[in-house]
């Protein structure tokens, strides 16, 4: 037998070109493993759509494990106990608030599990650093991407592609799919508005309403909303992430399957 570092090394290889073959012709990329990502990740996978989840970072939960200014916990309304049941995740009523509190910790590593149990396959360290566009009409064919360490080391490195029938912008506060989409494709006729001061109430209801498609081939979900359609921040109350989760990858699979 080989000796055990070319092994690890040849596993690793063959195992992580095995995912990328499949990868490279999703069903539906998924930017941002925030909770809106991932909620619509599990919705999808579990729909049988070939999901894949980008994070720029190395970890899950993007908001979430900032909790409420560094405090552990976070609350949700009624409206998402649904889901929250269905990944499992624990909460406690508070009647004098009519509100649900939950561990921060617990909500980032279940609706990770929730939707890698569904099928999605999440992958650490990437940076979706621009679009696949087909003029004429316009239209989102994919994403273009690069290790997240590339950037930071400030280097020049060209980036490989993933094509796909559906794109989600799940960046959060920075909406940065929809960044691209703006600065560099003047065709896809998109203006973002911007986030406003904080509306707990308001922010909560408008941005599941305004969670949907964008243009041909890209959708939007959770904070990103709110920077495209001009609505208010919310603070540490997630269920409007949760709730666009689930609309967007609803969406999808009316339109994609
Ligand atoms: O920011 P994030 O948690 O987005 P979200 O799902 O939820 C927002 C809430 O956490 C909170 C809030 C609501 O109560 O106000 O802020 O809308 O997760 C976004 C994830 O996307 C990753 C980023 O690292 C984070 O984990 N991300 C951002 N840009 C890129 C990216 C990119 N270009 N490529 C890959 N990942």
């Amino acid at each position: 037998m080989e000796p055990l570092e070319s092994r690890i090394s040849k596993a690793i290889w063959r195992s992580t070109a095995e995912d990328w073959l499949k990868l490279i012709n999703a069903d539906v990329v998924v930017v941002g493993a925030g909770p809106s990502g991932l909620t619509a990740a599990k919705y999808l996978a579990s729909s049988g759509l070939k999901t894949v989840v980008l994070e720029r970072r190395l970890s899950f939960g993007g908001g979430i494990g900032g909790g409420g200014m560094l405090l552990h916990k976070i609350v949700v309304d009624a409206r998402a106990l649904p889901i929250l049941n269905e990944f499992r995740v624990k909460y406690e009523y508070v009647s004098e608030y009519d509100l649900y509190v939950l561990d921060s910790s617990e909500l980032m590593a279940k609706l990770a599990a929730g939707a890698i149990d569904s099928g999605a396959k999440i992958i650490h360290g990437i940076t979706v650093e621009d679009l696949i566009v087909r003029e004429d009409p316009f239209r989102v064919v994919g994403v273009v991407v690069q290790w997240s360490a590339v950037p930071l080391a400030g280097l020049h490195v060209d980036p490989l592609f993933i094509y796909s029938r559906a794109v989600v912008d799940a960046t959060g506060h920075d909406a940065e799919v929809l960044k691209i989409l703006e600065r560099k494709n003047p065709s896809a006729g998109i203006r973002l508005l911007g986030e406003r001061s904080a509306y707990s109430e308001l922010s909560e209801a408008r941005v599941v309403e305004m969670t949907g498609k964008v243009v041909e081939g890209l959708y939007v979900a959770g904070m990103a909303v709110a920077a495209l359609k001009h609505i208010h921040r919310m603070g540490p109350i997630f269920s409007s992430m949760l709730l666009s989760g689930k609309k967007v990858a609803e969406e999808i699979v009316r339109e994609v399957r």
